[in-house]
């Protein structure tokens, strides 16, 4: 009933008292007061009138089930949102989740983790109160090797979310970083279970440095949204417009299973392709000219010899020559 109450306050632009909101949403008025407190607790402002009733005046920057339950537009996808203020890795939540047979689209959000988790082990920093972690549960019918081109699909929404809302120059760095001014805003860790030619469940966790003013020592190629717009961003906005996003490119990829429809704009958006990228994979380091991003996720590259590669996503680093992207 939470969620209802503040969706309703939130449609409201003028004071609207217990009497009709208790009508129209069919609880009684006590219960009514009673959740307005809670949210008032949780930061939002509401002004309370006895003869005008209630106005919802602020928006806490907080990404609670309720908060983003009243402002996410997606068809499918969101339904089933699960918050935690404080959990190890969102990752690890909802593969429980999918073990226990929950639906595509479930979400869990956390507003800290203690043990966020990048690729191959390593760490992703997550304190409290300022940025995104959230992971998504997928349940596509495609063959595993495919898999990581949701990552690209991911990547690509999220781009677009961060330009859309804060107006920055948010670029993707191939396959799936997000960069800002040439520094790492947004990881994507895509996780999944499978049997030899069919996928049983696909977990992808996004982590987003919203508004973190101050980093590790040990994360030099790490910025947030804040520090490069010289503003604090809504958490809750990013969150909403790029479910938007995402879910209108993966009912398409699920269709067609190609990437062939977001191509043009992953391209423009891809900083890899603008210049010379440093190749590393298990055996050697090379230098190389980038080509194009194919339909299948692919990277093609030209080396110093002229031959061209294909490179594909979890086999290599790419590096800029000079730095990270
Ligand atoms: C990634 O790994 O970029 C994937 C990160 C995914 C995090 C999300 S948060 C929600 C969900 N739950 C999880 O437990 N994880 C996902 P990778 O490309 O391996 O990058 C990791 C490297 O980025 C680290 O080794 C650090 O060098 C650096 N790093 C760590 N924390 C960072 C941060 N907050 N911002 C930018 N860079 C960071």
């Amino acid at each position: 009933m939470k969620e209802k109450v503040l969706k309703y306050l939130k449609e409201q632009k003028e004071y609207v008292s217990g009497e009709q909101i208790s009508k129209k949403l069919g609880v009684t008025r006590a219960s009514i007061w009673k959740i307005i407190n809670k949210l008032k607790e949780e930061g939002y402002m509401i002004e309370s009138s006895t003869k005008k009733g209630y106005k919802l005046m602020e928006v806490p920057n907080i990404i609670t089930k309720e908060e983003v339950q009243s402002i996410i537009k997606t068809q499918c996808l969101g339904k089933n949102i699960n918050y935690f203020s404080e959990i190890d890795s969102t990752n690890e939540i909802v593969k429980k989740l999918a073990r226990k047979g929950e639906a595509e689209g479930t979400i869990v959000i956390a507003d800290k983790q203690t043990a966020g988790k990048g690729r191959l082990g390593r760490v992703w920093e997550s304190p409290s109160g300022v940025n995104i972690f959230m992971s998504i549960l997928l349940r596509p019918q495609i063959k595993p090797d495919k898999a990581s081109q949701i990552t690209l699909i991911v990547g690509l929404a999220m781009c677009e979310a961060i330009r859309e809302v804060t107006g920055l120059d948010a670029r993707i760095k191939w396959p799936n970083d997000i960069v800002v001014n040439g520094k790492k805003v947004c990881g994507i860790l895509t996780e999944m279970s499978a049997e030899i030619d069919c996928v049983n469940y696909v977990v992808v966790g996004i982590g987003v440095n919203v508004n973190q003013m101050e980093f590790s020592e040990n994360l030099p190629h790490a910025t947030s949204l804040k520090i490069e717009g010289g503003k604090e961003y809504q958490r809750g906005n990013i969150i909403s417009v790029f479910f938007d996003k995402f879910e209108s490119y993966y009912m398409a990829y699920k269709t067609d299973i190609t990437l062939e429809p977001i191509l043009p704009a992953y391209k423009t958006y891809c900083i890899t392709l603008a210049d010379k990228v440093k190749i590393i994979d298990s055996i050697q380091e090379y230098i190389a000219e980038p080509v194009d991003v194919l339909a299948d996720g692919s990277l093609v590259v030209k080396n110093e010899e002229g031959e061209e590669k294909r490179i594909f996503t979890g086999e290599v680093s790419v590096r800029g020559i000079y730095g990270y992207v």
